[in-house]
């Protein structure tokens, strides 16, 4: 292994001082989305629903196994033969990323179950995945050959051949390393309406019934495969609509601190919010649980917003996958998904006791729950409503004295303090 090394390092360096080790190596790439042309293509982008992207297969490093390309013994290559990886299409958190009119070009109906033969009246969809054997990035460009897309299965196969002796091949096709990519390959493709997470748009690394590989290089001599290969997918990062909104005002508001119990007092099992109500901008109607993101100063795991329910217009009231923790704050970020610059956020802290609400809480909480109860209106039941009876009486008085004196089953609060809030 140690010799090995060396000798690569030496070729390496006789070769071209900058060359590295490298199988070929075939890329799924994104050149194109939503009108945005990448140049050069890129092998990782973020999208939203509904986008469109042109995706293109370019290959880089023939070099047949060989670690390092030699430019005097390396084959050339004779053909090609590439398959989308079908599974990739549905490889983010939900929903697909499949070729453009996939569903009218290949249903069922039409084309037959995926991976069996297809029928004669599957149309393909050669609108959408194609080589453009004219362009001068073209592996073959400017030779006689053949190139096809077989679009009427569901995992698109692409295929490229020369028509020459292996005496008039071209020797060399492509340089390590990577500034000298050669194209090979078109799709189209949409992300689903539905679509979010990070998906991996992949060439199939399979084999067929026979063992033969599904996607692979052939070189000068028919038949011989250029082995082993690397295959790298386009990482496609699904995102939420753009929502243009920002954060009015919150329920509980911007800074609260709920001063309930964190449980009952023979019953540890915990209280606390697991709700809350923002106002926003504009209308609500484009805001997904997807746009919000919750982040937590104090002690436990952070929970995620899984419903996001319209009250009204501009309103909407989002739920915890679990209860908010307390002596801690809740963050809640919106993200419009048009720029971080219009993030806007709302914080919530909890707790018990502090019925002040200055983030301490102490016998003049007390006091505080006193004046509550003699100016009925004046306080949020978040910060009264000890026994959380879901009214404000003498009897929470008596309960805010257990929580802060960690009475029955309480930890005493007395004199705990929560740190300020991370909210503006
Ligand atoms: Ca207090
Ligand atoms: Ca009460």
């Amino acid at each position: 292994m140690k010799r090995k090394l060396s000798q690569r390092l030496i070729f390496t360096w006789l070769v071209a001082g900058t060359a590295l080790a490298q199988d070929p190596t075939l890329s799924v790439l994104v050149a194109e989305r939503h009108g945005k042309i990448f140049s050069p293509p890129t092998a990782s982008t973020i999208a939203l629903p509904g986008d469109v992207l042109t995706l293109e297969i370019r290959g880089r490093c023939w070099s047949n196994g060989r670690s390092v390309l030699d430019p005097f013994t390396a084959p050339s290559l004779r053909g090609f033969t590439l398959q989308m990886d079908l599974a990739s299409y549905s490889s983010g958190a939900t929903g697909s990323i499949t070729p453009v009119d996939f569903a009218k070009t290949n249903s069922e109906a039409l084309c037959g179950p995926c991976g069996g033969p297809p029928l004669v009246t599957c149309p393909g969809n050669a609108a959408n995945a194609y080589i453009d054997s004219t362009r001068v990035d073209y592996v073959f460009q400017g030779r006689a050959g053949f190139a096809g897309v077989q679009t009427t299965t569901c995992a698109y196969r692409f295929a490229g051949a020369l028509f020459c002796t292996p005496s008039d091949c071209p020797t060399v096709m492509g340089f390590c390393p990577l500034d000298d990519q050669k194209y090979l390959g078109t799709i189209r493709v949409q992300v689903s309406a539905n679509a979010r997470g990070l998906f991996s748009i992949c060439l199939d690394g399979g084999r067929d019934g026979r063992g033969f590989p599904l996607t692979h290089l052939l070189a000068e001599s028919p038949g011989a495969r250029i082995e082993p290969l690397r295959l790298e997918c386009a990482a496609i990062d699904v995102v939420p609509a753009a929502c243009d909104l920002s954060i009015v005002s919150a329920v509980p508001a911007n800074g609260a601190i709920d001063a309930r119990q964190p449980h009952d007092p023979f019953d540890a099992t915990p209280q606390g919010l697991q709700a809350m109500e923002v106002a926003f901008s504009g209308d609500v109607k484009c805001v997904t649980p997807a746009h919000f993101e919750v982040s937590k100063v104090g002690v436990g795991a952070a929970p995620a917003v899984i419903e996001a329910t319209p009250l009204d217009r501009h309103t909407i009231r989002i739920e915890f996958d679990f209860l908010l923790p307390p002596k801690a704050w809740a963050r809640v970020t919106f993200n419009p998904w048009s720029g971080v610059a219009k993030r806007t956020s709302t914080c919530v802290g909890f707790l018990p006791g502090d019925v002040s609400g200055d983030g301490a809480g102490g016998s003049a909480d007390v006091g505080s729950l006193r004046a509550c109860l003699d100016s009925p209106g004046t306080c949020d039941l978040y910060q009264s409503d000890t026994d959380r009876s879901g009214f404000t009486t003498p009897q929470d008085i008596v309960r805010l004295v257990d929580v802060l004196m960690g009475a029955n089953m309480f930890d005493p609060w007395n004199e705990v303090v929560l740190p300020p809030s991370p909210c503006p």
